[in-house]
């Protein structure tokens, strides 16, 4: 069973968010490698299956159709299109493949049957498979599953406060409903959310508490800088710090310790150094693909560069990154840091969703 606190606090979210940066570093790398092996980062292919023309009024979002952007929307790929971008992901080292669709809600229907051909076409490849389609029913979470979907992507985006302020055609509520259904489901949680949208540090914090709180905890967790796209009404915003991206990936990995931590939008303003540090704090996943879902991401032969001048190894498919199995072990990584920790040890020998049961291996 996880040991994950659900507890957290605003104020304490915030004290660690705003600690010295050198103590901040020290702890989110500590609680990183007592739970995960600090050289291993996930990649996951975006693919955007069905672009545009969505009804929902998201602030930042270039795909609502109400906004004026410059992205050109299409209608719902191919089956055998989608086996091709995926058999080219696996080949340049993904082991996830995540399919995006401007859509508010799953529909029952040819497109939700074609998605789900999609599920098992991806899957036969050995390959995990994760969708973001917008709202879902719990009878729809339960098809995708049966298909073979290993995770599914509904972000919080920000905390409930603010988040009337970016969105107003569904609210928070709807979000975690679409997450409780996931749930039902054997498929893991992926949900995160935006910076740099005009929140106070408090909505980061308060976006933290409910992801932490949510129990089990998501699987993993994407963290995105916003990505101010001319025509959205968040065109203008200032471009977000990397400070602020390294609080935010430390802070998440200290209070979701098991949980994968992706570095999402916004890496093409990023330098080497600063993902670096990102990786350091705990952020033990990347979205590759030359493009996220309309907008330009690094290149990928650029991310495998980095992944090699970092010694970092790409993540196989369905399997668990190694954690240490003693408390020797533990006890040891924890020693420097003094007092007992506020954040938990690490589950050990725990397969975390049903999905994986039969493909996990536990590397110890
Ligand atoms: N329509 C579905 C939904 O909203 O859940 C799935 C696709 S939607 C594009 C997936 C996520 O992409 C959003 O929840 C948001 O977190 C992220 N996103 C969209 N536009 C973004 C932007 N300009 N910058 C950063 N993240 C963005
Ligand atoms: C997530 O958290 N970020 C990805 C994925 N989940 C679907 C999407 C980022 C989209 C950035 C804007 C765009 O390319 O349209
Ligand atoms: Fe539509 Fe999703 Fe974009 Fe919102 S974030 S406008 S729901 S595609």
């Amino acid at each position: 069973m996880s040991e994950a606190r659900h507890d957290w606090s605003k104020e304490e979210i915030l004290a660690i968010y705003n600690k010295p940066m050198m103590e901040l570093l020290y702890e989110a790398a500590t609680v990183h490698r007592v739970h995960h092996d600090p050289n291993t980062v996930q990649v996951s292919t975006l693919l955007s299956i069905k672009t545009g023309g969505c009804p929902e009024d998201c602030g930042y979002c270039p795909q609502a159709a109400r906004y004026h952007t410059d992205i050109e929307g299409n209608d719902l790929m191919t089956v055998s299109h989608v086996k091709a971008q995926a058999l080219r992901a696996k080949a340049s080292g993904s082991s996830r493949v995540c399919m995006g669709a401007a859509w508010r809600n799953v529909k029952d229907g040819p497109e939700f049957d074609q998605v789900l051909e999609m599920v098992r076409t991806i899957n036969k490849l050995d390959m995990e498979v994760c969708c973001t389609l917008g709202m879902l029913t719990e009878n729809q979470a339960k098809r995708l599953a049966e298909a073979g979907l290993y995770a599914y992507n509904h972000n919080l985006d920000t905390s409930e406060d603010y988040y009337k302020d970016v969105i107003s055609t569904r609210a928070f509520e709807d979000r975690l409903e679409t997450i409780d259904n996931v749930r039902k489901s054997n498929v893991t949680v992926c949900s995160g959310g935006i910076i740099g949208m005009g929140e106070q540090l408090e909505d980061r914090a308060g976006m933290l508490v409910a992801l932490a709180s949510l129990n089990p905890q998501p699987e993993s967790v994407p963290i995105n800088a916003l990505v101010a796209v001319e025509g959205t009404p968040m065109e203008e915003m200032e471009p977000v710090s990397i400070w602020d991206m390294i609080r935010m990936v430390a802070t998440t990995r200290i209070v979701m310790p098991e949980t994968q931590v992706r570095l999402s939008a916004g890496r093409t303003e990023m330098s080497r150094e600063g993902q670096a540090m990102c990786f350091f704090a705990g952020a033990n996943s990347i979205f590759a693909g030359d493009k996220l879902l309309t907008t330009p991401n690094p290149d990928v032969n650029e991310d495998m560069a980095m992944f090699k001048l970092l010694g970092l190894n790409p993540q196989k498919p369905f399997v668990k990154v190694a954690q240490p199995t003693t408390t020797e072990a533990v006890d040891s990584i924890l020693a420097p840091l003094g007092e007992k920790p506020k954040w938990s040890r690490p589950a050990h020998k725990i397969e975390r969703n049903e999905i994986a049961k039969n493909k996990t291996k536990l590397v110890e």
